[in-house]
């Protein structure tokens, strides 16, 4: 296969993109920094920062624990709120070319209803995100994808309001029994595809002052630690649901940890943490996908999605 006639775009829902790698909601903003390293139009798209209604500040500081082979954050989705980055950073985004999925998380349905309303008729959006799943708010109530029922409501207000306007991408939790159940229960309220996985909910305790270390208390694991939960996640949802398109991500560095969640059934794979020590893993990593998937023989990256899915001889 020569790397000329190698189709590496990928779909998300009705969404196309020239390439399968793509920044993590929360961890680029709004690609303001990434863009100073490599231009964004070279990788899929931007994921930006969950966005809610109004502004918000956050948490309390310290927001960030370093852990071995990972990172605790616990933000608190701080931002601007929707009418300042409809404003500002979409149009920011779009000036530079950059494909966009923007994050949206409410904290009652009706809000994910309002802001979905809002996106309607943005030019320049290719899908949104709906965030369901962050792990750092007050209440677990509020954590929508721990619960079948308040995920459903969710997802239906947020259908309801874009009706076929963009594809909507469900971001899921790892902190559940059944992941597989609550995709299905998303998907059937109207996701076009999924993003597998948010932080999974960890705490660090300062020994010294025996105090939680995070403001917040409690804060979202990421980075390599739980890159093997990111992928057993991925490969029950695709074998659950194999026709609903995955956006992995949770701990991607190389390419080959890319490559691992496109085997196990991701259409595309966010980069998230890697990018704070390396402002251009997102370009590495694309770069050592492409030629992984070429060394292997595939003729495009939908070829190899849940390629570990197939019969061996040892398990026919
Ligand atoms: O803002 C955050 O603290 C945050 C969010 Br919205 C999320 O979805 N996941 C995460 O680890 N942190």
């Amino acid at each position: 296969m020569r790397e000329s006639s190698f189709d590496f775009s990928t779909t998300l829902g009705s969404a196309w993109f020239p390439a399968p790698v793509f920044t993590a909601s929360g961890c680029a903003s709004s690609g303001r920094e990434l863009s100073q390293f490599f231009p964004l139009d070279e990788i899929g798209a931007v994921v930006t920062k969950s966005v809610m209604l109004k502004e918000r500040l956050g948490r309390p500081t310290p927001r960030m624990a370093e852990t071995p082979s990972g990172m605790l954050n616990s933000i608190g989705l701080q931002g601007p709120g929707i009418d300042a980055f409809l404003a500002k950073d979409v149009p920011w985004l779009v000036e530079n070319k950059a494909r966009v999925i923007v994050s949206i998380a409410g904290e009652t349905v009706d809000e994910y209803g309002v802001l979905a309303r809002r996106l309607r008729s943005v030019p320049g959006i290719s899908a949104v995100e709906v965030n369901i799943s962050c792990p750092n708010v007050d209440n677990r109530g509020l954590v929508f994808a721990c619960d079948p029922e308040s995920a459903k409501a969710v997802v239906e207000s947020v259908r309801r309001t874009l009706a076929g306007d963009l594809p909507i991408i469900v971001k899921l939790s790892p902190d559940v029994t059944n992941i597989a159940s609550i995709a299905r229960v998303v998907v059937d309220a109207g996701a076009d595809a999924l993003a597998l996985i948010n932080t999974l909910l960890g705490m660090v305790i300062n020994t010294d002052t025996m105090f939680p270390h995070l403001g917040g208390k409690t804060g979202g694991l990421s980075g390599p630690a739980i890159r093997p939960v990111a992928v057993r996640a991925i490969f029950q949802v695709h074998e659950a649901l194999p026709k609903v398109p995955i956006l992995g991500m949770g701990g991607v560095r190389t390419g080959r940890d890319a490559f691992e969640m496109i085997l196990a059934g991701a259409s595309g794979v966010s980069v998230g943490t890697a990018s704070f020590g390396n402002p251009t893993a997102l370009i590495d990593v694309q770069n050592e996908l492409k030629q992984l998937l070429i060394s292997k023989g595939f003729n495009s990256v939908q070829e190899a999605v849940g390629f570990a899915h197939r019969p061996s001889k040892a398990n026919p």
